[in-house]
């Protein structure tokens, strides 16, 4: 039931955007209160209404005829239609077609917002204001609203319609007006458009704040990072599988000084196993066609089709790209990040060894199912390439040292254990990889010394996802972004409200969703959903059922929570329900990887497997996986994956807690990647999950805009005609607002601040800033004449 449908603009706020010259017309009788309702959309000629059809979707009809309780609607294309009158949602008027921010609309109902963004996607104007959140409509196709034209559009503001653009715009301009740092954040499904929105946000920041060229080296890390963390799945043919926050910092000329990569849960078990139609890494494809005939000869490098792990999905290729092309795109581009010819090399090595450890494979060497590798060409090129010793190779593939009260005994590898060592090594060599690239890049990036502490960060994190199955991975995923709505949510309404009555407003208060009740079903202690995780992870006897099993024991009683069948146990998530799969979790959470294979790695004469086996051996002394044990010290433990991520998140969360937030949220009008078609059910479940139309709602009604008597009287009181010197900041603040004529209604006055409606700074802006212009000029002049 969603409270939208009907809503109606509260009383005394109805916009003036409505022509006065319209003739009004009179309304049928209705006894339905919404018909007798005089607003705006009623002056017009001929009544519209929504009308929901049987499929779901909306569509606007013009009222023929009500009698009684039904109504008689004529449809486009002829078709006319009965319907009980009070299924009926009001329309609004024509003139508010396409309005460029959702808080425009008379009626702001559910169909009303869909249209409305409908009506501008058709004309490729992809971007609607809700409010404070920019809502972009990914157009699958190439839209003429970037590149350096538009960008000095947006930079003179001659434009000032919705853009991702105007959004870095104001962040840029916040930044250094309040000398607080800013975040962009950015979300939605997958395949949403969260990652152009953010390279287009980037775009901008680089040529406003460019200069020093470190801008340049900025942009050139976007396809690095999508070459070894992007891949095709179903959804999108370049999926992010990790997480990112790109911290851009500032001088305070507003220049450009650097900037800081964070990533965030790298989907390893890609490198070794995806589904049907998908592809691992795009990187791995690249260098197979890419590569130049010695470089082939030197990474022994077949092609694509001759790898299992890259074989097993049998999808190579993806449409309209060109991976040997894009191969020399990434080489250029680590060459700008400073990655030396050398590295490059070593990383390539890397690459092909992780593609031969796939075709390793073992033969059984008893009647107890043991195994050995079988001693072919790959066994021997992946010794060769990470620079190993082959027995070193093959022992660590096939035994495990185990200790023992302080014997050391030797346990011969099953075929499935064999497999799962060989993909373990696989796994934590690309993954290392990832990690040493970020690094090398940020080392390139690095703030100078001089740092001012202004940045501007952009976060670009993996949407919400709900599959047929889901796993380890969905749910880290999922936790994200509960994490993220939480931020949303407090950010939007909660401090809002905060606000309002803190300052003694007069607010009718505005209940939101809060899923506070969720995040606590992830993160109690020790009773939640990581901790129970973490717990079963430290058992050695412990399986997925068993988890399970203790999920269910536990957290049954808790309304977020529901124990499935089997092994599977569902969530109610703030964006809907979402039913995991135990299986695998227990694996993935604690991502050992033995002893053994780290010590091969540090064996290497290599060195970036040296150097992987290093920074993994920081973390695991004492390989115990599970909560922190303080005796032993943080840094020696081996964290769980889970607990890692909490931690990252915590962070994350404290990061952005500290900036001035501004939210896009990035809508799929269709799960085929097709320009041109707008699934109405499938945007409105977004606009749902994301809060936009909850946020539209508030917006208006409030009064967004808000600023300190003190600094308002500072920013604007010398325009003021008469002596201020002796008065407080309040009754400046208000002779400021009588002078310019700001309506009434237009603003409140709080204990400490003003609060405006949207619009109203923008007035006082001009003024000021035209002012201060004839100053200047003035000035200048003066000063001409005294030479
Ligand atoms: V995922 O959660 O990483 O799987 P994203 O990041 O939300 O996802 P992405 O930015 O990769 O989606 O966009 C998917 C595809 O949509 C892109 O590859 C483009 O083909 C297309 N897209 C997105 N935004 C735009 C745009 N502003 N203009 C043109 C776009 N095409
Ligand atoms: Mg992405």
């Amino acid at each position: 039931d969603s409270p939208y449908s009907v809503r109606s603009i509260p009383n005394g706020s109805e916009r003036s955007s409505i022509g006065d010259e319209d003739p009004i017309v009179p309304l049928p009788q209705s006894n339905d209160h919404r018909w007798n309702d005089t607003s705006a959309y009623a002056r017009k000629k001929v009544l519209q209404s929504w009308v929901q059809l049987p499929n779901g979707n909306w569509e606007l009809g013009k009222i023929l005829k009500t009698s009684g309780e039904e109504s008689v609607l004529a449809l486009p294309e002829g078709k006319v239609l009965k319907v009980k009158s009070d299924t009926l949602v009001p329309a609004n008027p024509d003139i508010l077609d396409g309005v460029d921010d959702l808080m425009q609309l008379s009626y702001l109902n559910e169909p009303a917002v869909l249209y409305n963004l409908e009506y501008r996607y058709n004309q490729d104007m992809i971007y609607t204001k809700a409010g404070p959140v920019l809502v972009a409509v990914n157009p699958f196709k190439e839209v003429p609203l970037y590149g350096n034209r538009n960008i000095e559009a947006y930079r003179k503001r001659s434009n000032d319609s919705p853009h991702v653009y105007a959004i870095a715009d104001t962040a840029i301009r916040e930044m250094i007006r309040d000398e607080v740092n800013q975040s962009i954040i950015i979300s939605g499904e997958s395949g949403a458009g969260k990652t152009e929105t953010a390279k287009i946000a980037m775009q901008y920041l680089a040529a406003l704040g460019g200069g020093s060229g470190i801008e340049y080296e900025i942009l050139k890390t976007n396809p690095i990072l999508e070459a070894f963390g992007n891949a095709k799945t179903l959804r999108n043919d370049n999926s992010s599988r990790f997480g990112k926050l790109i911290e851009i910092h500032f001088s305070e000329t507003g220049k450009i000084s650097g900037a800081k990569i964070q990533t965030f849960l790298l989907e390893k078990s890609r490198v070794v196993q995806c589904a049907e139609g998908e592809r691992s890494y795009h990187i791995f494809y690249q260098l197979c066609a890419g590569a130049s005939p010695t470089l082939k000869e030197k990474l022994s490098l077949t092609s694509a089709k001759e790898y299992k792990y890259l074989k097993q999905s049998n999808c190579y290729s993806i449409n309209g790209i060109d991976d040997a092309e894009r191969f020399h795109a990434v080489k250029e581009a680590l060459d700008i990040v400073h990655v030396s010819k050398e590295d490059q090399e070593s990383v390539f090595a890397m690459l092909a060894a992780v593609l031969w450890l796939g075709n390793v494979s073992f033969a059984i060497i008893d009647n107890e199912n043991h195994v050995e590798p079988e001693p072919d060409e790959s066994l021997e090129t992946v010794a060769k390439l990470i620079g190993c010793n082959i027995n070193d190779l093959k022992l660590a593939l096939s035994k495990r040292n185990m200790r023992v009260n302080n014997d050391t005994i030797v346990q011969k590898l099953t075929l499935s254990q064999a497999i799962d060592a060989r993909d373990a090594l696989a796994k934590s060599i690309y993954a290392s990889l990832f990690d040493w690239l970020v690094e090398q890049i940020n080392k390139s990036l690095a703030v100078g010394k001089r740092r001012t502490g202004r940045s501007i960060s952009i976060l670009d994190i993996y949407g919400f996802e709900s599959f047929d199955r889901n796993s380890f991975e969905q749910f880290c995923i999922n936790y994200a972004n509960e994490r993220l709505q939480q931020h949303f949510n407090r950010h939007l309404f909660k401090l809002e409200q905060e606000e309002y009555i803190q300052d003694g407003i007069d607010w009718t208060r505005v209940d939101f969703e809060d899923n506070q009740d969720c995040l606590s079903l992830f993160e109690k202690k020790p009773l939640g959903l990581l901790s129970l995780l973490d717990e079963e992870s430290t058992f050695p006897n412990g399986t997925d059922l068993t988890l399970a099993n203790k999920l269910k024991e536990h957290l049954n009683d808790n309304s977020c929570f529901r124990g499935d069948r089997g092994k599977a146990f569902t969530v109610a998530h703030y964006a809907g329900e979402v039913t995991y799969e135990t299986t695998g979790f227990l694996e993935k959470n604690r991502d050992l990887l033995h002893s053994d294979s780290i010590q091969l790695l540090s064996s290497c004469s290599c060195y970036l497997p040296q150097a992987f086996a290093s920074s993994m051996l920081i973390h695991s002394e004492k390989p115990v996986v599970g909560p922190l044990h303080k005796a032993g010290g943080a840094d020696s433990q081996r964290l769980s994956v889970a607990t890692k991520f909490k931690g990252q998140l915590f962070q994350l969360m404290q990061r952005l807690g500290n900036t001035t937030p501004h939210f896009i949220r990035c809508i799929k009008p269709n799960n085929v990647q097709s320009p041109g078609l707008y699934e109405q059910g499938l945007v409105l479940q977004q606009l749902r999950c994301c809060g936009v139309l909850e946020v539209v709602r508030i917006s208006r009604s409030g009064f967004p805009t808000r600023m300190s008597h003190h600094k308002f009287s500072r920013r604007y009181g010398f325009l003021l005609l008469e002596n201020i010197a002796a008065k407080d900041p309040l009754s400046v603040s208000v002779a400021i607002l009588h002078q310019f004529n700001i309506l009434p209604e237009m603003y409140q006055v709080g204990y400490t601040k003003l609060f405006f409606r949207t619009g109203q700074i923008g007035v006082l802006e001009d003024t000021r800033n035209r002012t201060l212009h004839g100053i200047l000029r003035l000035q200048s002049y003066l000063r001409g004449h005294q030479a």
